[in-house]
């Protein structure tokens, strides 16, 4: 599939090319392109209200960033803009292949790495502390700088909550699999891939049509909560006792997360406090794909009106990959970019 080109947004105004200022980044593997100019200011008088009209009007940037031939089906993208709350530094929003997130772990890390060691936002030596708006809320993100370079950060996520526990996900072969449902910045179906007969570590080219079945037999469920699932979050439970928790994440439409998944780690955290496995000041590290980690703490847990919120940090490492502009041509054809599906065939 491929996007109608730049010209006919009718945005060039006379012009014969878009260019954009950005820096790439990524953290635990997983690429994340920080778009810090170019863009018309967003009317928006918050950063999810910026989101909304940047969909709306702009969505063929997204493509343009995302998709190749500038990035792949799993690159990512955060978008700098001013936040509407006064209490917050920058205003960022999270972007990839299948369209938008209210909030991104990987992409956090990464875009606050490459802002600091870009020299686009102050760094102070040892700490640097910001306050960040996203479309889910007020992130604190803490990182620790040595030598002008960040060493790692770690951020305070927005409160996530267990949806379901132990729930069966019908497929339609007949057979059903068991998941626990959470959300933690975006919604997770969380599923021990040893009842599959799955190992996360040897096993990424089953565990990813796995998942595409469970993302596909989720977007057709009955029950609204279930349909808005589109993250699968596989671990092994008899790898738990492990210093380090491997685990594999499924993106909507098939992607493999490259990384630990922050707002995996975090919705994982938040159910096991609701199973009752986890308290405060607990600390659980996943281990992505690549062997890279993420460690997720549990800061707080509130009980808000008979309702469990789980309060996470999450601190992991971002690498500056690059700096740099792209350009969108109105006359070339594949300009806001393509995506050819290689799913695997299901059904
Ligand atoms: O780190 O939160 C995360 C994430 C979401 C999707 C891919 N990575």
């Amino acid at each position: 599939m491929h996007y109608s080109n730049a010209e006919s947004h009718g945005i060039l105004d006379g012009r014969d090319r878009i260019t954009l200022d950005v820096l790439d980044s990524h953290s635990g593997g997983n690429p994340t392109r920080v778009l810090i100019g170019g863009i018309p200011k967003l009317a928006g008088n918050n950063v999810a209200n910026a989101q909304a009209e940047f969909r709306e009007r702009f969505d063929y940037i997204r493509t343009a960033l995302v998709l190749e031939p500038r990035g792949g089906a799993l690159t990512s993208a955060a978008v700098l803009v001013e936040p509407g709350d006064k209490r917050a530094d920058i205003g960022l929003f999270y972007m990839e292949a299948h369209g938008y997130l209210d909030m991104c772990g990987s992409d956090t890390i990464a875009a606050v790495t490459a802002l600091l060691e870009a020299g686009v936002v102050h760094m102070s030596e040892p700490l640097t502390e910001l306050v960040i708006e996203t479309p889910a809320g007020l992130v604190e993100a803490t990182a620790s700088i040595r030598g002008a370079r960040v060493k790692s950060v770690t951020f305070t996520n927005v409160p996530a909550r267990s949806i379901a526990l132990d729930q069966k996900i019908p497929l339609s072969d007949g057979s059903a699999v068991a998941a626990d449902i959470a959300w933690g910045g975006n919604h997770f179906a969380l599923v021990d891939a040893t009842n599959l007969g799955l190992d996360v570590r040897g096993d990424l080219p089953a565990l990813k049509v796995a998942g595409v079945t469970l993302l596909r037999a989720l977007a057709k469920s009955e029950d609204p909560a279930l349909r808005r699932v589109d993250h699968v979050l596989f671990y092994n439970q008899h790898r738990m006792s492990e210093v380090a928790c491997p685990i594999v994440v499924i993106v909507t439409p098939g992607i493999i997360d490259r990384s630990p998944c922050g707002t995996g780690t975090t919705a994982r955290i938040a159910s096991l406090v609701a199973s009752g496995h986890m308290s405060s000041g607990d600390v659980l590290i996943h281990e992505g794909p690549l062997g890279e980690r993420f460690t997720g703490t549990v800061h707080r847990v509130d009980h808000i009106g008979g309702n469990l919120q789980t309060t996470v940090k999450i601190s992991g490492r971002g690498y500056l990959t690059g700096t740099g502009q792209v350009h969108i041509y109105g006359d070339d054809p594949l300009g806001s970019g393509f995506s050819i599906t290689e799913l695997p065939p299901l059904e």
